[in-house]
């Protein structure tokens, strides 16, 4: 099955899977998608460790997992043409928002999708099409029930309850008014072209803008942002990175954004993983935001904070501090 080319076993319901897809195609690297579903389970399996998309196999047959370091893995066997910025303090700010995107874009897109009926029902039934293409009618609906069953059960897992419902809500539109004028004047988060940080966000905001709730959201209140990530999709080299000075007008506040909510509520869940806590409450721009740990999450923080260490300059300092980011990373 190999043909050799990279296969990228995937779904379009999958934030990872396109994330990585758009990477593939940035950078021209031969692959086939493999739309994940019941037909291809075999092949899936003899190189899936984890039940989980994407999972890339390589040319030779290896089987890779976790969209940042595939990533990472196939930027070094293909530097050209860069994902990460020149300028080193940009190259780290790019690497945040990649994380960023990850974990909280996930939690705004992964709420909306499984909170309203209208969302969740809309939601099941294409990922009960997308994984069984030849199932009659009756096979669907019987598929599209358990799959919103199941997937409604998840929504603690990002967080997602009656009482963080509004403020999830809130912090989209909030995200959405900050990216807008952001992509008013430009193709990608840092200029011409996609940076490791579009992969990472676009994929989460794409995904929202295909459910009902948020799509309809986005088309009213976020138009360049609803491009920027159809753009990502298919993003192509159009230019250089820009400097921070261009960039910083409406970077600046997407940054204050990310350090407002997104740090400060990745420490309280690193602190109440390793405290053994069953939920915790954060304080987030002076309203309680409660959830359950979410564990992979803290392993991230950990690496994000390596990586600042090693970044670390006055400028980026400055940037930093401004957004109030830095102490979260600094910590
Ligand atoms: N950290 C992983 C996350 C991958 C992931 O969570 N994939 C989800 C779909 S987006 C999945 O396959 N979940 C298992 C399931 O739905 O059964 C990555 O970046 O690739």
């Amino acid at each position: 099955v190999s043909e050799g080319v990279y296969r990228i076993y995937g779904s379009e319901m999958s934030p990872y899977s396109v994330k990585v897809r758009s990477y593939f195609r940035f950078k021209g690297i031969p692959h086939r998608w493999i739309a994940r579903n019941s037909e291809n389970e075999e092949e899936y399996k003899s190189v899936a460790r984890l039940p989980i998309v994407p999972t890339v196999a390589t040319p030779e047959g290896e089987g890779l997992q976790d969209s940042t370091p595939i990533i990472e893995r196939l930027e070094g066997l293909h530097p050209e043409p860069s994902i990460h910025p020149e300028e080193p303090d940009l190259a780290f700010l790019s690497v945040l928002i990649e994380e960023f995107g990850d974990e909280w874009g996930n939690k705004l897109m992964f709420h909306h999708r499984w909170w309203d009926k209208v969302d969740q029902e809309a939601s099941a039934l294409t990922l009960a099409r997308l994984s069984a293409p030849r199932a009659d009618h009756a096979a669907i609906a019987a598929r599209q029930k358990m799959i919103q069953e199941r997937m409604t059960g998840r929504g603690h897992f990002v967080g997602s309850s009656e009482a963080t419902a509004h403020l999830i809500t809130d912090y989209w539109f909030e995200l959405l008014d900050l990216l807008e004028p952001h992509f008013a004047t430009r193709k990608y988060l840092f200029g011409g072209r996609p940076a490791f940080g579009d992969f990472g966000l676009a994929a989460q905001i794409y995904e929202a803008s295909v459910d009902p709730t948020c799509g309809a959201g986005i088309l009213a209140r976020g138009p360049a942002v609803l491009a920027w990530c159809h753009r990502m999709m298919e993003p192509r080299n159009d230019g250089p990175f820009e400097s921070w000075e261009s960039l910083a007008p409406t970077l600046a506040p997407v940054l204050a954004y990310v350090g407002r909510y997104f740090l400060p509520w990745s420490q309280a869940n690193s602190d109440a993983l390793a405290s053994g806590q069953e939920t915790f409450t954060v304080d987030l721009a002076g309203r309680p935001y409660v959830q359950p740990p979410q564990k992979y999450h803290a392993k991230s923080l950990a690496t994000l904070k390596a990586r600042y260490v090693a970044a670390q300059t006055p400028r980026l300092d400055a940037i930093l501090e401004a957004a109030g980011a830095k102490r979260w990373l600094a910590g």
